[in-house]
Parts: structure tokens; sequence; C-alpha cells
């Protein structure tokens, strides 16, 4: 299988983020990806797609936001990291506001997503990682990886959070769309609900999106991922989501994800994104399923028995020192 990274994606590394009350340091941090690329060994640099996908998902708003805010901070003599701390509450009416404290809580839903002088373009390559996965297998291959890093899972189409800056899962599926694939389904099995992807397809019915992850109502991002969300308009039905309580292992995940298989199945997917977290993981820092290392190649040998042209998109997973084997685990499942 073909596996996307590109180096440019290790310059993102804010300081801290606001955890439990107090800041810690920053858990998305660049060694993750270096643990994943010494597990996983020859990765390739990805094909500069340009930004037209990326402009296909994101608004413009929010992409000029991105790529001038850190300068408007320093600018505004902010020291560290841009990070919000004032937020519109919902219902508030819109403004059209230039200060870059407003800005920030605009196009954010929390304050543990830092963004420096470094993130666009580190997330602009973890995109381009997604996009050369999808172009293998658009090229005939049955599946292939991108070492998405920042993750994407949580932005929505004009705002950042969870760590995430761009939708790489959307942002390959859009592209799928574009290119003429007619329904394309997306698996979420990080930890956390992908609120972003849900929220950019909701309303559409050529998007299908099923996520497993921990009872929003016990976990981060807790106002999204509850069971009742089931898209709106054209995309009701299209939205699948399955809460988990703490504590889920294996013999609670497997069959919960061979239910999000079906309903896929019955949607007919000529592609399908799996966003895949490794946060999962029973001894992750800031989660609380427990999978074990040796379940992961079984699930991906669940998604792969399916049949389907699938792109892995590597989303969560912050145990540094499992994460290579959890990751090269799961891959190597799906080659089976
Ligand atoms: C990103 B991904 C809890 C803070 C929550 C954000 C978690 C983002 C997870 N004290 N921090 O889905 O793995
Ligand atoms: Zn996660």
């Amino acid at each position: 299988m073909r596996r996307f990274f590109d180096a440019r994606q290790l310059a993102h590394a804010p300081l801290k983020e606001l955890h439990n009350g107090g800041f810690a340091d920053y858990a998305e941090r660049p060694s993750r990806a270096q643990a994943m690329a010494a597990a996983l060994g020859e990765l390739e640099a990805p094909t500069d797609h340009g930004d037209a996908a990326i402009r296909a998902v994101h608004t413009p708003a929010y992409l000029d936001f991105l790529k001038t805010a850190p300068a408007n901070w320093a600018e505004a003599g902010r020291p560290g990291d841009v990070m919000g701390y004032v937020w519109p509450i919902v219902g508030r009416r819109p403004l059209t506001l230039r200060r870059i404290d407003a800005l920030v809580g605009q196009h954010s839903f929390d304050a543990s997503t830092p963004l420096t002088a470094d993130t666009y373009d580190a997330a602009y390559w973890s995109a381009q990682s997604a996009l050369s996965a999808l172009a293998a297998v658009q090229g005939g291959d049955r599946a292939a990886f991108a070492l998405c890093r920042p993750p994407g899972h949580h932005a929505g189409a004009d705002y950042l959070g969870g760590y995430c800056y761009l939708n790489t899962a959307a942002i390959t599926a859009q592209t799928a769309i574009d290119a003429g694939v007619g329904r394309v389904a997306i698996l979420d099995v990080d930890y956390h609900h992908g609120n972003g992807t849900q929220d950019i397809f909701y309303d559409r019915g050529d998007v299908f999106y099923a996520s497993l992850h921990a009872d929003p109502a016990t976990d981060y991002p807790f106002y999204w991922g509850h069971a009742d969300e089931r898209g709106a308009g054209a995309g009701l039905g299209a939205n699948l989501n399955l809460p988990l309580p703490q504590g889920t292992a294996i013999a609670g995940f497997r069959p919960a994800q061979a239910t999000a298989l079906d309903a896929i199945a019955a949607f007919r997917p000529e592609l399908l994104v799996v966003s895949f977290g490794a946060d999962t993981w029973e001894g992750d820092p800031i989660s609380q399923l427990n999978l074990a290392t040796a379940d992961y190649p079984l699930l991906a040998a669940d998604i792969a028995a399916r049949g389907w042209p699938t792109v892995i998109l590597m989303e969560g997973g912050y145990a540094v020192d499992a994460l290579g084997n959890n990751v090269a685990g799961f891959l190597s499942g799906f080659r089976a």
C-alpha cells in the first residue's frame, strides 16, 4: 500500500493547549508523525495538487483567516500562539468584525487548537498527502494511506478545533465527487466524533458519514455526535452516529463497526474514506476506550473485506510510543 507524508507537515508545533483547567504541552505534537514514520518505513512525498480542493470545502473568509491570523495576532501585541478566548454563543447575530481576537472566536470552537505561523503550510501538505492517496486509489490501487498531521475531522467549512485546521477527509471526499464519483462514504473510527466532517456533509445525500466514537454525553466534542443526528434535507439518513460508552473494548467496538459497514453497504459507495484514529487504544493519554494493539489488524480486515476502494487518512492517537505499532497493525490488516 502506498503511504504519503511530507516533512513540511512537521513544522506545525504549537506550545500549549488549555487542558482540564490548566495549560498542558500540546498533545498533537510533531513526534507523533515521526513515530509513525519510523514504524512505517519508506513514505512517499505527496504531489502538490494545489488549493482548489481545499477551496471546494472551506470558505474564503476562513482560509484568509488561517493564513493571516498569526501575523495579525503578533501585530496586535498578542504574545504566543493564536488561541481563542471569546466566542459568540449560539444564536448571537452575525457580525462582520476585523479585530483578530473576535475573528479567532468566530472561526474556532475550542481553546486547544492554537494557530502558528507554520500551521497553514503544514495543514496544506497534510491535505496534499490525502489527495495523493486519493490519486493512487483513483489510479487503480485497492487502498492507500496518508499520514495526515495535523488531523482534520474536527475542522468545519469555516472553523478550526480539536487540533484540526483543514478537513482532510472532506477535502478527499469532495475531490472524488468533483471528479465524477457518485457516492462516497466516510467511516470515522477515531475516538472522537468528527464534528467537522458531519457538519460539512450534513445536508448532502452523496456523501455518507458514519462514526464510532466515545459518547458525546461524556466526551469531547460534546455538542455533536449524538445518535439522533441523522442528517437533514437531501442528507437525511446519510449520517450515522454510533456513540460508545467509555471503556468499550473490541467485543463492543467490532460489532458497532459492522453496523456502520452494513449501513455504508446499503448506501453502495464507489469509494470509502477512513478517518483512522489510534486514540481508541487502551493506553491513550486523553481517551477512554480499551482497544488492544492486536485488535487493529482485525478491524482493518473487516473493512477491507467489504471490497471498496479505500483511502485511509490518519486522525488522532496520542500515546506516541505505541502509535507506530498501532498504525502499522491497522495497515497490515488492510493488506490481508
Ligand atoms: C482530536 B482528534 C480535553 C481537551 C480535549 C481536544 C481533543 C481533540 C482530539 N481536556 N482536547 O479527534 O483525535
Ligand atoms: Zn481523536
